[in-house]
């Protein structure tokens, strides 16, 4: 983000593959517990983009984002950012052979009366699995449609009854060097550090996504779980998750660290703020073609009327 302007590549929309069908055929009569485990089958050599993952089983189906043109599986799993593993849109697709996803635990801890450390299968069980199409811009100028699967994160913050001093929610992501190549380079100060004000992480929109497409998150999206917060630039919705801390005072964040000017605490979607060297106006669908017109940016993505109430009174340029 911080490497001059956004360079707008071209990706193209590839139907899976009969093989996949098969694979994912295969894998179907397994239930989620027992499948967790198999995706080590992205060892390195085999080609991530084309590589689909376990289904996850009993997602209950919302009314988000019905009218939206899915942007497709491939494009969505092959065009990342998640510097841990590369700056350019293609590797972390192609850097995650070594990155190990399960075990995992999440440490929920800071300003509340009940600090958890939570496995990946308790996270499974605190709500029903919802599956919800958010849109989704980049603060480089170009979004996607995605079908994540998901609980609302007011769930887990309900279990851990914040403190009176709770008044901000930070989001740690793991930052491993062994398996993480882009951590080896001090690109950013590492691990990777996202925060909410407590009630933007309480609104109903707010997720913990644990999957798209119906099926497990690949690596590269921030397996085995990240935040979704779809009226905010991508930057917010931290990946691969490791510690969730509540605080008294509002952090500084990875992005504002490295750029203080371009990267504001709340980066909330917003066409009249442009960034310091690129217009916010409008953005690029992935998947359109180059010749595609670019199309509006909506205030909030799209999503004011849910949440506009929560900056009433703020000067959205001076808290950008
Ligand atoms: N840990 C971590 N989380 C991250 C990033 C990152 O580099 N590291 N990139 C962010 C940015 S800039 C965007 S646009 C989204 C991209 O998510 P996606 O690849 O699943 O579309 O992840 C965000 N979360
Ligand atoms: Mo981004």
């Amino acid at each position: 983000m911080l490497i001059g302007k956004p360079v707008d590549v071209a990706s193209t929309e590839i139907t899976p593959e009969p093989l996949f069908k098969r694979r994912r055929a295969l894998l179907k009569a397994v239930g989620l517990g027992g499948v967790i485990g198999l995706s080590g089958w992205s060892r390195e050599g085999w080609t991530t983009e084309s590589l689909h993952k376990p289904a996850i089983h009993n997602i209950q189906k919302t009314l988000y984002g019905q009218d939206e043109k899915l942007t497709s599986y491939r494009d969505i799993t092959s065009y990342n950012n998640f510097y841990e593993f590369g700056t350019s849109k293609e590797q972390p697709s192609r850097n995650t052979g070594q990155f190990k996803t399960s075990p995992w635990t999440i440490a929920v801890e800071g300003e509340v009366l009940k600090p958890r450390q939570l496995g990946i299968e308790d996270l499974l069980k605190l709500a029903p699995l919802e599956e919800r199409i958010y849109r989704m811009r980049c603060v480089e100028g170009w979004s996607m449609v995605i079908p994540w699967v998901g609980i609302p994160l007011a769930k887990l913050i309900k279990l851990v009854q914040p403190t009176a001093n709770a008044k901000f929610i930070e989001f740690v992501s793991v930052a491993d060097e062994a398996t993480m190549p882009g951590v080896r380079v001090p690109i950013l100060d590492w691990p990777y550090l996202e925060a909410l004000r407590l009630d933007e992480g309480m609104q109903e929109l707010t997720l913990l996504a644990v999957g798209l497409y119906g099926e497990l998150l690949p690596a590269q999206n921030g397996a085995p779980v990240r935040l979704v917060v779809p009226w905010k630039y991508g930057f917010k919705s931290g990946k691969s998750i490791v510690r969730i801390r509540f605080v008294e005072k509002m952090p500084q964040t990875t992005w504002m660290r490295a750029g203080p000017k371009e990267y504001g605490f709340y980066a909330n979607v917003n066409p009249n703020v442009d960034h310091p060297r690129w217009s916010q106006a409008t953005e690029r669908r992935i998947g359109s073609s180059l010749f595609t017109r670019r199309i509006p940016t909506q205030m909030f993505n799209g999503y004011a009327d849910q949440v506009s109430h929560l900056y009433t009174g703020m000067d959205l340029r001076k808290h950008f």
